[in-house]
């Protein structure tokens, strides 16, 4: 086997490489949030595919994490300069947090971020909304996130990792305040093509604040191209070399990469076989009825991009057709809810609902029920019994940056077993092409392929996941956070 990374090589690694160096990462969300249940305070992590990704990388690094304080007990868990350690028992690094208004989260964040942006890149079912209000929020907020992180840098040396859509500003307002500094931003959703990005009217400004950056990584290959022909159809003065995967403005050079994000593989194969999982399988099997059902699932952020109501048609397609499975097979659908102030959001879990009872009443007799829901933040020990005891797991993104509950799938799968269901429209569909890819547009190709995952040969369902496994053990969020850094200090 080849050696893979893991929390203690990139840990040497990047003391090696950036000793001399302050490491700052940056982004909307903060790892811990602080909220108070009556009198006491409670610490909580956050949910979600950043924190899911940096958490042990920064754990292994050290440094500062600057992020939004959005717990109603956040301001008096930390110091006077609004820090505090964290993880709460080991004391890794520092949380830095930054306040913001309502208005100001309601039109950044809720607003300019996810009801611009994120449609924007996503290009499904719904379509951005532009309002001028939203978008100089944006700017300020951006200049409040590059006043925070240029208080820590004063004159040292320092590299900042800026993360995601909520932040496209912010490298070039770190940048022409302090021209030394080391910039890497990692955009987590896809880039659109080119056309699809020329609705947004503040496009140059964006393009611009992200060519403040010396290093911009993407999941996949396709949307480093896709952001290279929106520069040069954008920028005028921009030279775009497509050879070397860079571009030029004034004499100052982005270079744009590919970085397929990943998990901690070894850590969750081993939750997997822990005795608390064990157990948990148990109690699932007698609380949800499961022993003698095939049992497929499906664990989404609740978001219109992940497909879930197609899915669930699938699933009623799927039993329409091979009635013979009724009473067999269980879908089991996790959703943790988010963004509930956006009104798309709100009628996207009503429609789940409405859907998930109509397909129950419709197919269900007696005890048993095809579809169960969990819906709410679910603790881990859950998530791992569920990817291990379902048969086949279905990520129907309509689009996704990459998917890490596809990895996460793999990773729990020490026994090889387990069929995965993957969109093509997933960035994880590039690595794992072994899965059986699926159109999460097309639903009776969806249905067939859960009678196919049911169907699969042991040997061939062995054969997938193995090679799977492979995969993902080697490119593991070790690797991913090494090969960002290593790309980063031959620019410095
Ligand atoms: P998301 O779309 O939020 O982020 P995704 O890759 O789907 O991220 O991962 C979601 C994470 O939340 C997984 O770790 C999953 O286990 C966890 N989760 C889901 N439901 C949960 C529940 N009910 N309870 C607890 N945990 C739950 C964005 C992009 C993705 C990209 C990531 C990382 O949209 O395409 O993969 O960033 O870059």
């Amino acid at each position: 086997m080849k050696p893979v990374w893991d929390r203690e090589s990139l840990c040497q690694f990047a003391k090696a490489k950036l000793s001399d160096y302050l490491f700052i990462i940056v982004s909307n969300r903060e790892p811990y949030i602080h909220s108070y249940q009556g009198n006491e305070i409670k610490c909580e992590a956050a949910v979600g595919g950043v924190t899911t990704a940096l958490e042990p990388v920064l754990s292994a690094i050290g440094g500062i994490w600057v992020a939004h304080g959005s717990g109603d007990a956040d301001k008096v868990t930390v110091d006077s300069q609004n820090k505090l350690m964290v993880p709460p028992e080991e004391s890794r690094y520092t949380l830095k947090r930054v306040w913001l208004s309502d208005r100001e989260v309601n039109d950044y964040y809720y607003g300019f971020s996810n009801q611009a942006l994120w449609p924007l890149c996503h290009a499904v079912d719904i379509k951005p909304l532009f309002d001028g209000t939203q978008w100089d929020t944006y700017r300020k907020v951006n200049e409040i996130f590059a006043q925070s992180v240029l208080e820590e840098i004063k004159h040292r040396k320092a590299l900042v990792f800026v993360q995601d859509y909520h932040l496209a500003l912010l490298p070039r307002l770190i940048k022409r305040a302090s021209p030394e500094t080391a910039i890497v931003q990692f955009w987590h959703i896809p880039w659109p093509r080119q056309k699809a990005f020329q609705i947004c009217p503040w496009r140059e400004e964006i393009l611009n604040g992200l060519l403040g950056n010396d290093l911009l990584g993407f999941h996949t290959v396709r949307h480093c191209r896709n952001f290279l022909t929106t520069v040069n159809r954008t920028i005028a003065e921009s030279k775009v070399n497509y050879e070397k995967a860079e571009v030029t403005v004034a004499g100052k050079k982005t270079e744009i990469r590919p970085f397929p994000i990943s998990i901690d593989f070894e850590q969750l194969s081993k939750e997997a076989q822990s005795v608390e999982v064990k157990e948990e399988i148990e109690r699932l099997r007698k609380e949800l009825n499961l022993s003698d059902k095939f049992v497929g699932v499906s664990i989404d952020r609740l978001d219109y991009i992940k497909g879930i109501p197609r899915r669930l048609m699938a699933i009623d397609r799927f039993f329409e057709k091979c009635p013979e499975y009724r009473d067999k097979v269980v879908f089991i659908q996790v959703t943790v809810p988010s963004r509930t102030e956006i009104p798309s959001y709100r009628k996207l879990r009503e429609n789940i609902d409405a859907l998930a009872e109509r397909i129950n009443l419709k197919h269900g007799f007696g005890d048993w029920k095809p579809i169960i829901t969990m819906v709410g933040p679910v603790p881990t020990t859950t998530l791992a019994a569920l990817r291990s005891v379902a048969n086949l797991c279905i990520v129907s993104s309509l689009h996704d940056g990459m998917n890490l509950v596809a990895k996460e799938f793999v990773a729990s799968r020490y026994d090889s077993d387990g069929v995965l269901l993957l969109s093509r429209f997933a960035g994880a569909a590039k690595e794992l092409d072994d899965a059986l890819l699926v159109n999460p547009y097309a639903i009776d190709h969806l249905a067939a392929s859960i009678k196919e995952a049911l169907e699969m040969p042991r040997i061939e369902r062995y054969r997938r996941m193995r090679r799977k496994r492979s995969i993902v053990r080697e490119n593991n969020i070790y690797k991913w956070a090494a090969d960002i850094i290593l790309e980063l200090v031959k620019l410095m």
